[in-house]
């Protein structure tokens, strides 16, 4: 079991960070997917704060707006932890990462826990506004959270705590940019990409990760991205690349780190319910989360079709 059963749920709609339209309904889409009710029937109490609106954002398409993004789910992580609950912020694009790890970071910095980020993602999400070939902020969080140059705008003025790139875990890569490339490769982010997944599977790449997590004594930040998955089983996002994880490696990356009991924050992001074919995608993710959130395998019930008459 996850170490907190209280999840404080936040739904994050922002899309300014991606040209595509439509993540903005990404958590109406989950939830109408029945996931609050999932967790309520895994025995959780699920404290849930409803949709941020932060006050001045609407219909704006800029780096401040997105500040204001970043600062509201910061401060409702950072509270979350300090309570001892354990967030999940559902998205809306991956931009809203700038503002949970922010806020987690900030926990952290106060416990003395270092933090580790698993980031389940067909991308890197680390170019800076130099390398990004698009301009879209959900392609930039990790590399503005690291300290990256030019990324001011997007935090609120005075220090913060950055998160170091050596201890972020890069999972199901399969597309970068170049100049993206050689940032990861200097900065010593860690990389399992889908050519590591093919030839030895999700299980031995993501035990040494959690064990390094264990051992460090470590807060683990899990963000999944939907275009982690293939998008023959998640074609409900903007960015899809073929290639992606299977269903029973992404449930089983989810029985994984819930039996490590080590996820302490989780983003659910990049779902564009726009995109989707019949709720698909939505329903997929609700039961990745069931999985994170102690639903066995053998649990499952079998769906039986009505008989015809
Ligand atoms: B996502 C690309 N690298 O920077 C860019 O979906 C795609 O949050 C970014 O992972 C994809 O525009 C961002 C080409
Ligand atoms: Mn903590
Ligand atoms: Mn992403
Ligand atoms: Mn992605």
């Amino acid at each position: 079991m996850l170490s907190s059963s209280i999840i404080k749920l936040v739904g994050a709609p922002i899309e300014i960070g991606t040209s595509e339209p439509g993540a903005v309904m990404g958590p109406a889409a989950l939830r109408t997917a029945g996931l609050v009710r999932v967790l309520q029937d895994l025995g959780h109490t699920v404290h849930d704060l409803g949709e941020l609106s932060p006050d001045g954002t609407l219909g704006q398409r800029t780096l401040s707006a997105i500040r204001a993004w970043t600062t509201e789910i910061s401060s409702m992580v950072e509270t979350a932890l300090d309570e001892g609950h354990l967030p999940v912020v559902v998205g809306g694009d991956h931009s809203l990462s700038l503002g949970s790890i922010d806020g987690a970071l900030r926990h952290c910095a106060r416990t003395g826990r270092p933090l580790f980020v698993l980031w389940l993602d067909a991308h890197a999400d680390f170019n800076t506004l130099e390398t990004s070939p698009s301009g879209n902020v959900h392609g930039m969080p990790l590399a503005a959270l690291c300290g990256e140059p030019g990324f001011e705008a997007l935090f609120e003025a005075g220090e913060r705590p950055l998160l170091d790139p050596a201890r972020v875990h890069l999972f199901g890569l399969r597309s970068i940019d170049a100049g993206e490339r050689a940032l990861v490769t200097q900065r010593q982010v860690n990389i399992v990409d889908m050519r590591t997944i093919d030839e030895f599977g999700v299980v031995a790449p993501l035990r040494r990760i959690l064990d390094r997590v264990a051992a460090a004594n470590g807060h683990l930040h899990a963000s999944f991205d939907v275009d982690f998955l293939d998008p023959t089983i998640a074609p409900g996002v903007g960015t899809t690349v073929p290639g992606g994880a299977t269903f029973r490696e992404a449930h089983l990356i989810m029985e994984m780190l819930c039996d490590s009991g080590l996820v302490g924050s989780l983003d659910v992001v990049e779902l564009n319910p726009f995109l989707d074919e019949r709720g698909r995608s939505a329903r997929v993710l609700v039961e990745l989360v069931a999985s994170l959130f102690g639903r066995r395998i053998i649990d499952r019930p079998t769906e039986v079709p009505p008989l015809e008459t």
